[in-house]
């Protein structure tokens, strides 16, 4: 069974408020490795739900100014559970979470969803919003669902290929991005250290704060400062 296009918007009617967004579908042919469904056949379809620049941000923050724990250990994952997990329930869908271990290859479906490709730092970047933009959780469907709701573009689809002087590459004060891989030991060193807790743990990593895409994306002080002490185990913490 197709399922129409109105049930995308009826999800994301339901997500706006949240300031989430569908962010593209991921289809598996019969047989080509779907992640399974909570009744153990594997997922056609998975609808990819996520944040683009700072739109959840407030809807997060009000959330958790109401919460007598503050949200309790991860906030953040705990509010996205309680929005996607409702979402689930409501459509007979089976949610999955980036967080949640074993890993689920959200990037990997994201390529596949919305054609992005992966910068010097990891992070996908898209034509628009650059590297401010992430996955909050995805919805897994047994059947196909109707075509996606790709947000239309104008700019070049891998916007790395046109770059001049790759500028995160030089702006890494750790040289920890580097056009090969990423070094999440030199990364993590440098956090720990006094000019790494003012530079990047205070202000966001700086080399993504150096790519010129999407700039109007860019995440608030606030936000940029939550998944950077997400990113140190709290053993790092001083
Ligand atoms: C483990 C993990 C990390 C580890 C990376 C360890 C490692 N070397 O692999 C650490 C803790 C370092 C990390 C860091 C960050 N991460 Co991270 N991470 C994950 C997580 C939870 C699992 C990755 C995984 O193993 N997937 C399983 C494999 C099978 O999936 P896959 O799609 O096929 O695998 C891809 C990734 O593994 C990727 N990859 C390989 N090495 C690295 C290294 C880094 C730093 C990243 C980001 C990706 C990456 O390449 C694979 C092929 O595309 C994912 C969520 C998820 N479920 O995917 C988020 C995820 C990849 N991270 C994300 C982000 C945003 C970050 C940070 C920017 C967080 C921050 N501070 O804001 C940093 C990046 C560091 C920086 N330069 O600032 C986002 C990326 C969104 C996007 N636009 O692409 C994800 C998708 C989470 C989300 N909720 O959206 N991350
Ligand atoms: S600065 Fe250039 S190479 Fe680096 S992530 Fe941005 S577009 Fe890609
Ligand atoms: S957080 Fe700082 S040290 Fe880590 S990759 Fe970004 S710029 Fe480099």
């Amino acid at each position: 069974m197709i399922r129409p296009s109105s049930f995308q918007d009826s999800i994301a009617a339901h997500l706006a408020p949240h300031g989430l967004h569908l962010r593209g579908t991921a289809r598996f042919p019969q047989g080509e490795g779907g992640p399974l469904l909570d009744d153990g056949q594997a997922a056609r379809a998975v609808l990819l739900i996520g944040n683009i620049g700072g739109s959840m941000w407030q809807a997060f923050g009000d959330w958790r100014a109401g919460q007598s724990d503050r949200g309790g250990r991860d906030p953040l994952d705990t509010w996205s559970k309680r929005i996607i997990g409702d979402l689930a329930t409501k459509t007979g869908s089976t949610a999955y979470y980036p967080s949640d271990p074993p890993y689920h290859p959200f990037q990997r479906w994201a390529m596949s969803a919305e054609g992005l490709r992966a910068s010097p730092l990891g992070i996908l970047i898209h034509p628009e919003f650059g590297l401010w933009h992430g996955y909050r959780g995805a919805l897994g469907f047994a059947e196909d669902i109707s075509e996606p709701e790709k947000t239309p573009v104008s700019a070049p689809l891998h916007p790395c290929d046109d770059c001049k002087g790759r500028p995160c590459l030089a702006a890494c004060p750790a040289g920890a991005v580097t056009a090969v891989r990423f070094d999440l030991a030199a990364c993590r060193k440098y956090l720990a250290s006094e000019p790494g807790r003012e530079g990047c743990m205070g202000k966001g990593c700086l080399a993504r704060a150096a790519c010129p895409v999407g700039e109007g994306f860019r995440y608030p002080e606030d936000q940029l400062r939550f998944h950077m002490e997400a990113l140190v185990p709290p053993s790092d913490q001083p």
